[in-house]
């Protein structure tokens, strides 16, 4: 087998057999499987399987029932699946023309890269299938913003944020990449200099669906990207620094409504702490959340901790005030960092611990993700 297609979908009914369809005739006479990983909600797989029975070449199905599963893993599963050692990653919605697979194929036939991009941003290259200006303007400044975090890695590559190239999966060191990438070749191209080429296309329109980007999705992205170049601590960091700002902007706000400074200073730190724990579960430690047991104990824990936290943090900063003779301002900062360190460890080794280490062993052992379905037609 020369080559597996993987293409991740989330409701893309509409496309699987017109993708199907154009993939065939784009690419008759090569040796090839397509293989679909599927989150749907709606008729997807069933649409796939029909489309199998007829294609004249392999088309697997990988259906997920995980509610929150995620293009970063589909694709990454799509590369566990993949017969061949050279994986093309495509959209389902054909904004990625399989025409322009075979110019792929032939500039890795060269011989001397691993990884070809089909870049919107090369000379030659164009985005208008971009929905909208908002669209186009957010798709830019993430590139650069990228491009601006990673100048070495990236130095070859006008279009990182693409969802369309071909890899060879034996450069990649697949146990690095972690499923939260929501931008997956990111993630391939920041863990490790791979040699890079690109080969410019023009992003189409989508056939049929709507697309799923949305602002939780650009969050994600956001922190990837911080945890891809700083680690899961600086984004855990950013996030308190945003907390601690909401916190003083909300205690003004009730202050200036009339309330007694001290319960405005409490309500503030209550509603901030709530807040940071939502932040924590979507962006920082979404990819921990599914293995680290139930949401209300997660919350119950952190909320603890973070109340408990500061009934001890406080005295202890009078005493270096008041013992020690520490001015105010650098004991709040000392008695705050160690707070900060001390959170960090906390959360990511208790609150998101995995079930199965603290579970003891007389537990069972958690059942095995049900509703997996596999086809290989
Ligand atoms: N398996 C899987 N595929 C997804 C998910 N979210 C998006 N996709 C697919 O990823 C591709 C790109 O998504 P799309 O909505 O077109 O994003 P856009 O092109 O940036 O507007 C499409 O094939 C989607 O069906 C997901 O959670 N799981
Ligand atoms: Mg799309």
């Amino acid at each position: 087998m020369e080559l597996s297609i993987i293409v991740p979908t989330f409701n893309e009914g509409g496309n699987v057999d017109e993708l199907v369809r154009r993939i065939g005739d784009a690419l008759g006479g090569r040796s090839f499987e397509v293989i679909f990983v599927d989150d749907s909600t709606d008729d997807t797989p069933d649409r796939v399987l029909a489309t199998a029975q007829r294609a004249p070449f392999p088309v697997r199905l990988r259906h997920r029932e995980s509610a929150d599963a995620g293009l970063g893993g589909a694709v990454l599963e799509g590369f566990e699946l993949a017969a061949a050692r050279w994986c093309l990653v495509m959209d389902g919605d054909l904004q990625h023309p399989p025409e322009d697979i075979a110019r792929l194929l032939d500039r890795a036939a060269a011989g001397d890269v691993d990884v070809v991009i089909a870049s919107r941003y090369a000379s030659g290259g164009d985005s208008r299938g971009l929905a909208d200006a908002t669209r186009t303007a957010v798709s830019r400044l993430s590139t650069l913003l990228t491009k601006a975090m990673f100048p070495r890695k990236l130095a070859t590559c006008t279009d990182p944020m693409t969802g369309f190239f071909l890899v060879d999966r034996d450069a990649v060191d697949l146990s690095t990449l972690r499923p939260r990438g929501f931008k997956i070749l990111l993630e391939i191209l920041a863990r490790r200099q791979l040699r890079v080429a690109e080969v410019p296309f023009s992003f189409a329109e989508r056939y049929a669906g709507d697309s799923k980007a949305n602002l939780r999705q650009g969050l994600r992205f956001l922190t990837q990207l911080t945890m891809l170049r700083f680690g899961r601590m600086s984004a855990f960091a950013l996030v308190g620094g945003v907390g601690a700002i909401a916190n003083l902007v909300i205690m003004w706000g009730l202050i200036r409504l009339g309330m007694d400074y001290l319960p405005a200073a409490i309500i503030a730190s209550e509603l901030t702490i709530i807040g940071n724990f939502l932040l924590l579960e979507y962006l920082v430690f979404a990819d921990m959340r599914a293995e680290s047991g139930r949401l209300w104990h997660r919350f119950a824990k952190s909320f603890t901790f973070n109340n408990l936290e500061a009934i001890v943090r406080i005295p202890i900063m009078a005493m270096l005030v008041e013992g020690a003779h520490v001015p105010a301002v650098l004991a709040a900062g000392l008695t705050l960092v160690a707070a900060f360190i001390v959170r960090f460890v906390f959360h990511a080794l208790v609150v998101y611990a995995p079930r199965r280490a603290l579970a003891s062993q007389s537990a069972p052992e958690p059942a095995e993700v049900s509703g997996r379905r596999t086809l290989d037609a």
